[in-house]
């Protein structure tokens, strides 16, 4: 019981976790499409990618298919899982 406890914990803590960086992921795409298209960010190449972050962050962007599926079904197993 002790150990199923423990294991429900770390659960609900990975489900936070997961939560809080997909709507801190999807607030940074909301912002940097928002900042690129009202020009308060620089976008030359205008692929809603703040040019100012391409260097060092692009693969956030590239990546953001992916990374989203990666949140979605970690929260849904273990929402589906913690049921
Ligand atoms: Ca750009």
């Amino acid at each position: 019981m002790y150990i199923y406890n423990q294991k429900l914990i770390k659960m609900s803590e990975v489900l936070i976790t997961a939560i809080f960086a997909a709507c801190l992921l999807g607030g940074v795409y909301i912002y940097a499409y928002w900042a690129t298209t009202s020009g308060s960010l620089e976008d030359e190449n205008q692929n809603f990618i703040p040019d100012s972050w391409e260097k060092n962050f692009k693969w956030l962007f590239t990546g953001k298919t992916v990374i989203m599926l990666i949140l979605g079904l970690i929260i849904g197993y273990l929402i589906g899982a913690s049921t």
